[in-house]
């Protein structure tokens, strides 16, 4: 991508209405724009970050077995009704008429719905475990939207939702989401910890919120240290091999971890006290198991291998692509800008030409640009017609991983330098070396 045909509205000043780095970097760097309260564009270079992040989440969920589909945003009240949720959600939810005068709103979750797909369809114990995920806009007419995307009205989220013949089946079903999301989390760059939490509207008993330790954050926790050091379920984890499920859930719930809802602070107070974290998180992901609450009351039932009907277990899996987002920048920046990850970078590399129109210059860029676009990265050309320091300030702040730097007196001996976006370490090279680290 050239610069100068991009659409990467960066803003001069920081915007005051900005109260944490996430939303000042993420408005200055033109990512989103807020359209109304709580309701925000994915300006292109946010939607490269939001499709990578995507691409992970749904990269994991199908390793784990999980299948893709897509409801809509809009749903009839008549489901919520039939559930008993439709008068218990209250103002968050936003209810709409259509036309013909028939109730309807936007989805704030969608177990209603998807109980609803899975009903119509699965008849028999043979068709399970099931679970079926998709990654779509909600809408939550929250009282305090902020902090941008982090916590708006109208969001994004991944959320799945699985179904089987009994409890101990659920629970295996939960052991996966459970893998998945510590794998989703660490490469996206996060270590998330998860936490035994309140199930608030969703209902049950069992849940975990996953959070990821940050000043900025909205919950209070508390957790023990170890977890910085706990490793992380590999590439090879079988997602069809119970026992293995339930020993990485055991090693990860085995020391305690609690938002402020859930403390207890006899357990907390029994680590020893150089040992406990207590510290402010941002809720990333938050997975529930409930049991037959919406499969009973919509008659989502199959036959078991008694011949009986049974109400299906089920659990509810959330991601929030959109928090996401702004979580990652929280835990990744410095004084000049954003540092992503490479694994959700907007762009792998920056080619900044420090002085477009010079003959040499031009050219070692395009030769540069041509090779690693042909390699298959994805490449940001910084070929504007602008001061060098502009164009440093402009890759450190939009935190692309590494930079290629071309100026004429370098070139002049056939080298540039690759500067780590990161650590700021400069190395100069000659061009073809540039290309084939960078290429690999
Ligand atoms: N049905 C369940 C799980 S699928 C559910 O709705 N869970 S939730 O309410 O905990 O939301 C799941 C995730 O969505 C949260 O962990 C968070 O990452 C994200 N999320 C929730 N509310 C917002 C919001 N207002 N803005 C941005 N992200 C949000």
């Amino acid at each position: 991508m050239r610069l100068s045909r991009y659409f990467m509205p960066i803003l001069k000043e920081n915007p005051k209405e900005a109260e944490i780095v996430s939303h000042r970097l993420m408005l200055r760097t033109g990512m989103i724009r807020q359209q109304s309260q709580g309701i925000y564009s994915w300006l292109p270079l946010g939607k490269r970050v939001l499709d990578k992040v995507n691409k992970i989440i749904r990269e994991e969920q199908n390793r784990s077995g999980a299948i893709e589909l897509l409801m809509p945003t809009l749903q009839s009240a008549e489901l919520w009704q039939e559930s008993g949720r439709y008068d218990a959600y209250g103002k968050e939810m936003l209810r709409i008429k259509d036309r013909q005068d028939r109730p309807m709103l936007y989805g704030p979750t969608n177990e209603e719905m998807v109980t609803d797909i899975f009903r119509s369809y699965i008849k028999s114990y043979k068709d399970l475990p099931l679970n079926l995920y998709h990654i779509q806009l909600k809408f939550r007419d929250e009282i305090r939207p902020r902090f941008g995307t982090m916590r708006s009205r109208e969001f994004m989220m991944k959320d799945a939702y699985s179904f089987d013949l009994t409890q101990e089946g659920a629970v295996q079903s939960y052991n996966k989401m459970f893998a998945a999301y510590l794998r989703t989390f660490n490469r996206l760059g996060l270590r998330a910890i998860p936490m035994r939490a309140d199930t608030g509207p969703i209902g049950g008993n069992l849940s975990h919120e996953f959070i990821i330790l940050a000043d900025t954050g909205e919950s209070e926790v508390f957790c023990h240290k170890d977890f910085v050091n706990f490793d992380i379920p590999g590439e090879d984890t079988d997602f069809d091999d119970a026992a293995g499920l339930k020993g990485i859930f055991d090693k990860w719930t085995s020391v305690y971890a609690a938002t402020s809802e859930m403390h207890d602070e006899a357990a907390f107070n029994a680590i020893p006290e150089g040992d406990r974290l207590s510290a402010r998180g941002i809720e990333v992901g938050h997975i529930f198991y409930f049991g037959t609450k919406y499969s009973e009351p919509m008659g989502a039932k199959v036959q078991g291998p008694d011949g009986k009907e049974h109400s299906v277990h089920m659990g509810s899996y959330g991601i929030g692509p959109t928090r996401l987002v702004p979580a990652i920048i929280e835990a990744s920046h410095d004084e000049n800008g954003i540092i992503w990850p490479a694994s959700v970078a907007p762009f792998d590399v920056v080619v900044i030409n420090m002085k477009a129109g010079d003959q040499a210059c031009d050219e070692a860029c395009e030769t540069v640009y041509a090779a690693l676009s042909k390699a298959g990265k994805d490449v940001l050309y910084d070929d504007r017609d602008e001061r060098a320091g502009t164009k440093f300030a402009t890759a450190d702040l939009i935190g692309v991983p590494v930079q290629i730097i071309v100026g004429p007196r370098s070139i002049a001996s056939g080298e540039v330098e690759v500067k780590d976006r990161k650590t700021g370490a400069r190395e100069t090279m000659t061009v073809e070396a540039a290309i084939n680290r960078l290429a690999g």
